[in-house]
């Protein structure tokens, strides 16, 4: 370790290429994930930017007096505690933009997945029953004619929608704020939505306001013919609701690529047919991973270089070091 170099923090894992970028331009200290921060005081001090993947706490701030930017990998940075990093003057950075199209790919994949039951038909064929005992059996649902409600019409919730259009499918979106000039519905509350729509995809944050409001008064709204998709966050939604009406048909179906409490998925799925599951992989493609793994490593060499970044979140402040 260098002396005249800055030193950046990497608790945990992250994606290797971040690691590659930064140990070029600083001197990186690598720290295993714990309660708090087993790190000597000459250290510490000497740590001025963090690349974390997976949550960054106050007690992990406090740790290090001189922090100035603390760049996530993920677009969804709720694992920061961003409210005390703007106390501390902390400039949080996240990976926007860059991943859209792969996470709206597969909102459009699962969706399918969900309502023709293209995995079990290829389990199907692999256990060899199509040749003992014929054709797969006809999917209940498709998605023709449906009525699709998008949860978040961000940057990813707008790839959505541009996907669903050639499908012919009626669009509409929940936000709290409508968006300007666009052909679809706008429902000024969920619940409004839930009762004109026979699809809902959620692509919100992980908030307080966004607390298992996919509950079960917005699935038996959605119907028998519902179908239920979730590439935001597992936090949305009440599972024991969500298990519940797949298994006695409130609900359709239901696709879930994000959980409650990652890497667990609550058992109930596990033994419902009519769920299609995925773990977490929306947007882990080799590309878009290298992607946001070249965002996080740019957000803080632009920091140290220019004095400012990328892809600040709004949360916290972009104070230009001038
Ligand atoms: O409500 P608005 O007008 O701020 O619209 C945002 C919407 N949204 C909400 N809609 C209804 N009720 C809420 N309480 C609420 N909170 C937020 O979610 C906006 O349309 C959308 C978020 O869009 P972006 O900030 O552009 O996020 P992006 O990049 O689309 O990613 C969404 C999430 C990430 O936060 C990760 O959790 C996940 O997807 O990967």
């Amino acid at each position: 370790m260098s002396d005249n170099r800055i030193a950046v923090l990497v608790p945990g894992k992250i994606h290797p290429r971040v690691l590659e970028t930064l140990k070029g331009h600083f001197d990186i200290v690598a720290l295993d994930r714990s309660e708090s921060p087993k790190v000597d005081a000459e250290t510490a001090a000497r740590v001025r930017g963090v690349a974390v993947s997976g949550g960054y706490d106050a007690v992990w701030m406090d740790a290090f007096p001189n922090i100035e930017v603390i760049a996530n990998f993920g677009v969804g940075y709720d694992g920061i505690d961003v409210g005390h990093a703007a106390s501390k003057g902390i400039v949080v950075t996240n990976t926007p933009d860059v991943l859209n199209d792969e996470v709206a790919d597969t909102a459009i994949a699962l969706l399918l997945n969900t309502l023709r039951q293209f995995p079990q038909a290829e389990t199907w064929l692999r256990e060899g029953r199509w040749v003992k005992e014929g054709a797969f059996p006809l999917s209940p649902f498709s998605m023709k004619g449906r009525r699709v409600g998008i949860y978040g019409l961000g940057r990813i919730g707008l790839e959505i929608a541009r996907r669903l259009e050639p499908f012919k499918v009626k669009i509409g979106y929940h936000t709290r704020s409508p968006r300007d000039s666009l052909p679809y519905d706008y429902y000024s509350t969920l619940k409004e939505m839930a009762e004109s729509v026979d699809t809902l995809i959620s692509i919100v944050p992980k908030t307080l306001e966004t607390h298992k409001v996919i509950n079960a008064e917005i699935l038996s709204a959605l119907g028998p013919q519902g179908v239920f998709i979730n590439v935001g966050r597992g936090w949305s939604v009440d599972d024991d609701a969500l298990i519940a009406a797949l298994g006695n048909g409130t609900l359709g179906a239901a696709g879930l690529d994000v959980f409650y409490d990652e890497p667990n998925v609550p058992a109930g799925y596990l033994s419902l047919p009519n769920v299609s599951l995925l773990p977490h992989v929306a947007s882990a493609s080799v590309p878009t991973r290298n992607a946001m793994a070249d965002l996080v490593a740019d957000n803080i060499i632009a920091w140290f270089t220019n004095g400012n970044v990328l892809t600040p979140v709004p949360e916290t402040p972009v104070k230009s070091k001038g």
